[in-house]
């Protein structure tokens, strides 16, 4: 009898465990559940912005490479590949080192996509002067086609357009002097086209 008695007590206390041993066992796979839920947000979010970090790091290059080309072109307007050319009122201009003829000096300013400097300006006769001090150079002057009607290689019109020749000039001495240069005051001198010296050309600013 008490053995039966222990029996039915026992699964009254069984019976009575069960749903609580249950309810714990739930709560803890919920709790766990939750853990991983929580350390996967965890980790999604780090993810991200990781990301975003390393995205945001990529672009310092670039950012500073900008910088960079920026302070060239501060320094270097005219581009830095081509420090040869000076920068001077929103143009660029190629002061030669070696002398030729004004047809050649011309295709080679062409060839350099450029054309000889026209002198439009006091601002710009000066700065010509300052750097052509005591040498001649050809400008893209020249009467080849009409003489007495000097025409700039642009276009410009010379009747309209500032001109600063030498005394006396242009004089067609000879019969024979068709294209124009600095002469070694600055002042312009018309001389026979076949003449060697030195020259500017003239480009805009590359963009
Ligand atoms: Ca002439
Ligand atoms: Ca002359």
């Amino acid at each position: 009898m008490e053995e039966e008695q222990l029996h039915e007590d026992l699964k009254v206390f069984k019976g009575k465990l069960q749903p609580q041993g249950l309810k714990s066992f739930i709560t803890v796979y919920l709790l766990l559940a939750f853990s991983f839920l929580l350390i996967f947000t965890l980790f999604a979010v780090s993810l991200s912005r990781v990301s975003a970090l390393s995205s945001k790091l990529q672009e310092l290059p670039s950012e500073q490479n900008h910088s960079v080309s920026g302070r060239d072109f501060l320094l270097f307007p005219c581009g830095p590949g081509s420090r040869e050319w000076e920068y001077f009122g929103g143009k660029c201009y190629y002061f030669s080192l070696t002398r030729m003829s004004w047809h050649k000096a011309k295709a080679q300013c062409e060839e350099m996509r450029s054309q000889l400097a026209v002198i439009d300006s006091y601002a710009k006769q000066n700065f010509a002067m300052f750097r052509t001090r005591n040498e001649r150079f050809w400008i893209g002057l020249t009467d080849q086609h009409s003489e007495g009607d000097w025409e700039w290689v642009d276009g410009t019109d010379y009747k309209t357009t500032f001109t600063f020749w030498k005394e006396g000039e242009p004089n067609n001495s000879g019969s024979n002097e068709d294209c124009a240069h600095l002469w070694v005051s600055g002042k312009w001198n018309d001389v026979y086209c076949t003449y060697e010296c030195y020259y500017i050309c003239e480009k805009p600013v590359p963009k």
